[in-house]
């Protein structure tokens, strides 16, 4: 029998880092500094570290299928895992405005492998088979819609995310934040949580979240936040921004900003801890940019192939081999066997059925009636 070993976390919820991070209580700032001491329980480091893997594994996987000629395009999360994974961890998970909202983009699959989307669900939706639940087999690869986590529809027209999550934060708002609204009974005041590109920003959409979630006396309870790869598919970021950080635009709005380095899970996961618990005291909005990789390129459409960016697993990789945390045996282990699982899945995908014409008008409606043209 094969030896597997696994890291992944036992209870869904992660356990609390041990170091406070300092942070002023409110208001906007230029950057958020996380103290050289802070650090995670070892336990909650390797859970990271796993689904990292797991992340990475799974979109080689997708890549590999495109290449192979059993879907049609590649887009995705590689070179993000240090900020999805930590993202995922620390979302309020659950269905309903009891529960955060996420508005997230198509680099979204370490996120939604640290909620718990199994892997063959996202080779589902990147082979447009019947049996995926995102989309029934009808959208892009990476698309991802999971009601049960409140996980909004993914849309391929860029940043329209940051005007939806305006939405649900209003609800949340009224519900959670203004007066006589009790905290639910978790203990967790809900949140929205939006991400997407840095060229994105670029679009109406960014400024209306930015407006909307810091009008005066009606702050919206928003994470906003922006994943600096400082490329636009192929137009660098230095060539079109005028600012220095995406985040300082908060500033101008009296939103509270943070700067984190999104490569390193440890500063990522200690500062989207603090930030969140920010806006579920406060029910106030921030705008955190992360500078993080992107590994193998925009999409499929420029190549899919390996880019000599850093590679956030490895560092974190070297970091917990050096201080003995894991074996170099046991992280090659750990590959495999993802390698494997994700293999294994793709078979199985390969053999399941795609959509139906007939069903194509399925779900798509004109105000409260279902689309079909033929039926009015
Ligand atoms: C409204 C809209 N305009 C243009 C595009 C084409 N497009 C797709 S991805 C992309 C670049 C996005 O870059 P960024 O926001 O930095 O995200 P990244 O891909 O780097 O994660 C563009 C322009 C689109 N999908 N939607
Ligand atoms: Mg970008």
């Amino acid at each position: 029998m094969r030896k597997t070993t696994s890291l992944a976390p036992k209870s869904k919820r992660p356990l609390k880092a041990s170091s406070k991070v300092p942070a002023k209580a409110a208001g906007a700032r230029q950057s958020i500094t996380i103290s050289t001491k802070a650090t995670l329980p070892k336990e909650l480091q390797l859970s990271i570290y796993d689904l990292m893997i797991k992340s990475r594994v799974l979109e080689e996987r997708l890549i590999k299928v495109y290449k192979t000629g059993d879907a049609y395009f590649w887009i995705g999360g590689a070179g993000e895992e240090a900020f999805g994974v930590p993202l995922g961890l620390l979302t309020h998970k659950g269905h309903g405005p009891e529960y955060d909202y996420l508005h997230l983009h198509y680099r979204a699959t370490p996120t939604m492998i640290a909620l718990g989307m199994p892997m063959i669900d996202s080779l589902r939706l990147m082979m447009n088979r019947v049996t995926d639940p995102s989309t029934g087999g009808r959208n892009f690869c990476n698309h991802y819609c999971f009601p049960q986590w409140n996980v909004v529809p993914v849309t391929s027209p860029i940043e329209v995310q940051y005007g939806m999550a305006i939405g649900t934060a209003v609800a949340q708002r009224r519900r959670w934040y203004t007066a006589g609204g009790k905290t639910p009974a978790s203990g967790k005041k809900s949140i929205s949580i939006v991400s997407g590109g840095d060229a994105g920003s670029a679009e109406g959409d960014f400024a209306s979240s930015l407006i909307w979630a810091s009008r005066p006396g009606f702050e919206l309870p928003m994470l906003i936040t922006v994943q600096n790869n400082k490329w636009g598919i192929s137009t660098s970021y230095d060539t079109q921004h005028g600012e220095k950080n995406v985040a300082d635009r908060g500033k101008a709005f009296g939103i509270r900003t943070a700067i984190v380095n999104g490569n390193d899970p440890i500063e990522t996961y200690l500062a989207l801890q603090t930030e969140i618990d920010y806006i579920r005291k406060t029910g106030k909005p921030v705008l955190a940019e992360f500078h993080l990789s992107r590994i193998y390129g925009h999409s499929s459409a420029t190549g899919a192939n390996r880019e000599p960016d850093v590679c956030p697993i490895e560092l974190f990789e070297k970091k917990l081999v050096d201080q003995k945390w894991i074996k170099p045996h046991e992280t090659k282990e750990l590959w495999k066997r993802y390698d494997e699982e994700s293999r294994e899945a793709a078979e199985q995908v390969r053999k399941e059925p795609v959509p139906t014409r007939e069903s194509i008008w399925d779900n798509i409606y004109v105000g409260s009636e279902n689309a079909d043209w033929r039926k009015f």
